[in-house]
């Protein structure tokens, strides 16, 4: 019973620190899209509901014949001042990394449309670690969990997490 227990406890922790370590690509506005939104609140919703990580892309799905997706600072974004974005993407779908952390603001620049809803604020965070943040050959960062590489194993539930710790170390190196 108890060894089920930490053996799912587990693999949740090996399965949630892979997927961290994914680049995911979101699609702006779920299935509706970049547009006017149905409601002004939309695209403050949909943001709201992800986590937005370095190394993530932004997927713009739109009907470019009368949408477009500028780049903005937080005050033309507050005032939808489509007259100096950083950079349109005019061609959907459009791709936009995420390269760096920070906040990002984007609007259409079509008249009207930012003004009905159609415009996306988001904060990008550091991923919490990754595989490239400690040289390659330097050891294992300190962590309370080491000791189940040296000493043997006592049954079969240490045996499983000295394994799991073996992988995690493998793919972090
Ligand atoms: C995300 O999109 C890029 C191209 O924009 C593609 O190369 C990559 O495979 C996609 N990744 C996922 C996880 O869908
Ligand atoms: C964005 O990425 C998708 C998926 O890889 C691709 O089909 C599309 O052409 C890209 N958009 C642009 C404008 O390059
Ligand atoms: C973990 O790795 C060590 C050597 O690095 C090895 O001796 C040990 O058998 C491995 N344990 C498991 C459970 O794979
Ligand atoms: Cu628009």
């Amino acid at each position: 019973m108890a060894d089920a227990k930490i053996t799912a406890c587990l693999l949740g922790v090996v399965v949630a620190f892979l997927s961290c370590t994914e680049a995911t690509n979101y699609t702006v506005g779920g299935s509706e899209g970049w547009k006017i939104p149905s409601s002004a609140g939309s695209y403050s919703d949909w943001a709201s509901q992800h986590t937005f990580e370095v190394g993530d892309i932004l997927v713009f799905d739109f009907d470019s014949s009368d949408n477009d997706v500028g780049d903005v600072t937080k005050e033309d974004y507050d005032a939808c001042n489509t007259d100096s974005p950083f950079t349109v993407l005019s061609t959907s779908p459009a791709n936009y990394s995420l390269d760096t952390a920070g906040d990002y603001y984007f609007l259409c620049t079509t008249a009207g449309h930012c003004s009905q809803g159609q415009k996306l604020a988001i904060t990008v965070t550091e991923p919490p670690s990754g595989p490239t943040s400690s040289p390659p050959g330097s050891p294992p960062p300190p962590s309370p969990t080491t000791g189940a590489t040296t000493s043997p194993p006592k049954d079969i539930a240490d045996e499983f997490i000295a394994f799991l710790w073996n992988k995690t170390v493998a793919f972090v190196r």
